[in-house]
């Protein structure tokens, strides 16, 4: 693969995982966001624009072998600025890349996709086994990520892989973490299999590290050549001594989407 892989929100808390670890993986990184990217690595390229700008993303994706769409508001928002913000904003990255010609896009999508959903009585959820049951006007962004990324590998054959995160956080900060907790070393190595996977076309996969209490089935993410290596277990005595077992009967623990399901996050708590 030749070119640089834009990264949109590069700025951003995942942007910079990636920009520290992709390079290690053998990428080269053309840094997009908002605000310009805090101290840019050698031979790291970086530009600024808003995602809702067609015509400046197209320039962006020129040249570049795939775009890792991370750029939106990352959680609970008004509708106007979601809909900008996170919906347009993904329409503009899809169709950037396509008109660019970039032949693959991976998206940051979330588990508040799916955030209603109960989290399963044993086992594992697939994200077979997972349809839309968006938890936020943040989740319903989410949830029309997948849908516009559906459309553009069927309509014009990109490759797009979307991935549901979970919580990507330096370490896990609360007992719903040790389910969900994303990594930053497996944030990279999930975005690098996305990335190098022959052949996708779409998929979706769960992006969570191999902790011990994960709800969700990481084998679709395998499949795609993702070897989590991290485990939130580590710090389970920690948390645990401080917030207590997680109570299943309490609505954070009994839906996947935690407190995003909750009163709290009604939109009209949240400003743009
Ligand atoms: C997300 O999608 C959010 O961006 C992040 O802030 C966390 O809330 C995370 O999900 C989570 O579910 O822990």
């Amino acid at each position: 693969m030749s070119g640089p892989v834009l990264v949109t929100g590069a700025a951003g808390l995942i942007g910079t995982v990636l920009r520290g670890g992709l390079p290690e993986a053998g990428w080269a990184v053309r840094s997009l966001d908002v605000v310009p990217v805090p101290e840019p690595r050698p031979g790291e390229e970086h530009l600024v624009a808003d995602t809702t700008d067609l015509a400046a993303l197209t320039e962006a994706a020129r040249g570049a072998s795939a775009v890792v769409h991370l750029a939106g508001i990352a959680t609970e928002s008004d509708w106007p600025a979601i809909a900008r913000t996170n919906i347009d904003g993904t329409y503009c990255a899809l169709e950037a890349a396509r008109r660019a010609g970039v032949g693959r896009v991976v998206l940051a999508s979330s588990n508040h996709a799916t955030g209603y959903t109960p989290r399963p009585d044993g086992g594992l959820l697939r994200e077979a086994d997972a349809p839309p049951r968006p938890d936020t006007y943040y989740g319903v962004s989410k949830v029309t990520m997948e849908a516009l990324g559906s459309l553009y590998a069927d309509r014009y054959g990109l490759d797009v892989v979307c991935l549901r995160i979970g919580s990507a956080f330096p370490e896990p900060t609360t007992t719903r973490h040790l389910s969900t907790w994303l990594s930053p070393g497996d944030t990279v190595r999930l975005v690098d299999a996305a990335l190098r996977a022959p052949s996708p076309g779409f998929a979706v996969v769960w992006g969570v590290s191999a902790n011990t209490r994960n709800w969700w089935d990481v084998s679709a993410g395998r499949a795609l050549g993702y070897e989590p290596a991290d485990d939130a277990e580590r710090y389970a005595e920690t948390l645990i001594a401080v917030h207590g077992e997680p109570d299943l009967t309490d609505p954070v623990h009994a839906r996947v989407g935690g407190e995003f399901t909750t009163a709290a996050y009604d939109s009209e708590h949240f400003d743009a």
